[in-house]
């Protein structure tokens, strides 16, 4: 008998033994694994995080996974930033161990990674949308990536279908062919014999924030709340004081804000990268200036200065920021709609996440790579109707760093010993301890000087404290107590009363740098040329400078 004959006849064995519904896709032990990972999303703008600005934009489909599932509170990345947070994902493994530091690096992409052990163990894996790790993905059966950042609109593609790798050109917009590829692989992956695994990498909502066409006017009415800490002077964080990352300073008038020239006229404003535009059809182009003509011509009439001016561009940012949002979580709801209409939503682990945390103005900023909150906090759904109830909250301190794990743990493979993170499921199925999983979390930021200037750090937080220190060319500790301080505007590394606390938030920062193997407590530091030559090309880009 042929191999295929007797595989024939075992499967025929399971199906009459235990399925009703005669589905090919039924290996009721692994469950299948999709993953989607938003670029800059940040908790936020996500409704089910309960904050002021995901009322205002909601986002009913990612919170129909956490409230069918798992929301996590304290999620957190260990290097804020795209390339690292994925190298991290794939791995398991803190930035100093595989490799990838700051974007622009290579991945090594011949080491271990959980999609690779997955498609060993029988998978069927595949990624669509953003990689952000130059060189090509490894591991999956499928793959279509976005080159380098991607584009929102006509994106270019680079496909690997059997044996051969394919650019393309795909006319429409990121996120919506990102959702419809994701589609197509689960059209066809429902009727293999074998699990999915399925990464879905959407661009959006990453700078230069392009709605969809059908989205360029959604939040013209809206009016999101200012933070308290909008014009904040950063006193006593002097890595803060240097970043270029403040809405009202750094922002393109045209690149980032949609502002015109002149009224009556579609030229943008300051735009030092016309591709973003010049890459749209007449047709879109047509469609896009006159959603945006009446409110650019508004904001000319009004002539705003100073800090009406500073709230506009904040007002600008994030009706923009969260309109392209608003496709994400419609492609979240077809996936999901997907999966209940072809029984698949019972043995489906289904996670949404983004790369790291986002600034919508707190502190005056947007982007991320500090250790502060916003941008350290890793919004993090979960849904696994047979193994999570419903409405299950996690507080436990969990990092990206642990989603290797968690998969793993769920396609009932084993986890390599040398993987840092921890798996997630005794957490979501409440077989063990919130308190119990984890004291602290470590972190390490390494990409200065680049984009925006924030300098290198390491640092610690607790449930209540976080220690950091910015090192490079300064040599700074910040320290906050997070229940009475939870904006981190108030550093105690000096205040006596909380000594004690300082003394053993260093000891932990100590034990979890000799946990994690950390041989380079501080990374290359730069020199004051090349930090100079940086702010300068950034100003000039800014369009500040010749
Ligand atoms: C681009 C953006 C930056 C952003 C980096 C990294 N500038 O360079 O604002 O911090 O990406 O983002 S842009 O003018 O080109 O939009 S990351 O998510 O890929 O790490
Ligand atoms: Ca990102």
């Amino acid at each position: 008998m042929s191999m295929k004959g007797k595989y024939l006849i075992g499967t025929s064995i399971i199906m009459a033994s235990c399925s009703i519904t005669e589905k090919p896709n039924e290996e009721l032990e692994r469950p299948n694994l999709i993953f989607i990972m938003a670029d800059d999303h940040a908790a936020q703008a996500i409704s089910a995080y309960g904050h002021e600005i995901g009322r205002l934009a909601p986002t009913p489909n990612i919170d129909r996974i956490a409230n069918e599932g798992a929301i996590f509170q304290n999620n957190f990345c260990t290097n804020s930033l795209c390339g690292p947070s994925r190298a991290v994902i794939l791995t398991g493994k803190h930035s100093h161990i595989n490799g990838f530091r700051m974007n622009g690096e290579h991945f090594d992409g011949n080491q271990e990674t959980f999609p690779k052990i997955l498609h060993n163990a029988g998978y069927n894996t595949a990624l669509i949308g953003k990689w952000h790790l130059a060189g090509l993905p490894q591991g999956f059966d499928y793959w279509k990536i976005l080159r380098d950042q991607g584009n929102y609109y006509n994106p270019e593609f680079i496909e690997k279908q059997d044996d051969t790798i394919d650019t393309l050109i795909i006319n429409g917009y990121a996120t919506d062919i990102i959702t419809e590829d994701a589609l197509n692989f689960l059209e066809k992956a429902k009727d293999h014999k074998e699990p999915f695994m399925l990464m879905v990498q959407h661009k959006a909502p990453h700078r230069n924030w392009m709605p969809a066409l059908r989205h360029l006017n959604l939040y013209d009415s809206v009016q999101f709340p200012i933070p308290k800490s909008y014009y904040s002077k950063h006193e006593g964080q002097e890595a803060a004081k240097t970043q270029q990352m403040t809405i009202y300073k750094d922002m393109y008038e045209g690149h980032d804000l949609k502002m015109t020239k002149e009224k009556g006229s579609n030229e943008l404003a300051h735009n030092p990268w016309k591709t973003d535009f010049d890459r749209m059809t007449i047709e879109q182009r047509d469609i896009w200036d006159k959603a945006y003509q009446s409110k650019n011509d508004a904001f000319h009439d009004a002539n705003l200065q100073g800090k009406d001016l500073a709230e506009w561009k904040l007002q600008r940012y994030l009706q923009d920021y969260l309109a392209t949002i608003a496709s994400v979580d419609e492609g979240v709801g077809k996936i999901l709609k997907f999966l209940d209409d072809n029984d698949l939503a019972e043995n489906t682990l289904i996670i949404y996440t983004t790369d790291q945390g986002f600034y919508l103005g707190e502190k005056g900023w947007f982007d991320k790579r500090f250790m502060y909150e916003e941008s350290l906090a890793m919004p993090l759904v979960m849904r696994y109707p047979k193994g999570i109830k419903k409405g299950t909250k996690i507080t436990a301190l969990t990092q990206n760093l642990d989603f290797a794990s968690t998969f793993l743990d769920y396609a009932n493979v084993d986890i390599p010993k040398d993987i840092q993170g921890k798996s997630l499921r005794p957490l979501v199925e409440n077989t063990t301890s919130q308190d119990n999983f984890r004291d602290a979390v470590y972190y390490h930021y390494y990409d200065f000087p680049a984009f925006h200037m924030v300098k290198k750090q390491y640092g610690v937080r607790t449930k209540r404290y976080k220690l950091i220190h910015f090192y490079d060319d300064i040599d700074t500790w910040e320290m906050y107590d997070l229940e009475t301080d939870p904006n981190e505007e108030k550093n105690i590394i000096e205040n006596k009363e909380y000594q004690l606390i300082r003394e053993q938030l260093y000891s932990k920062l100590d034990s979890l740098q000799t946990l994690y193997k950390v041989t380079d407590k501080e990374f290359t530091k730069a020199s004051k040329e090349s930090i100079e030559n940086n702010y300068k090309t950034f100003k000039r880009l800014r369009g500040l400078e010749n």
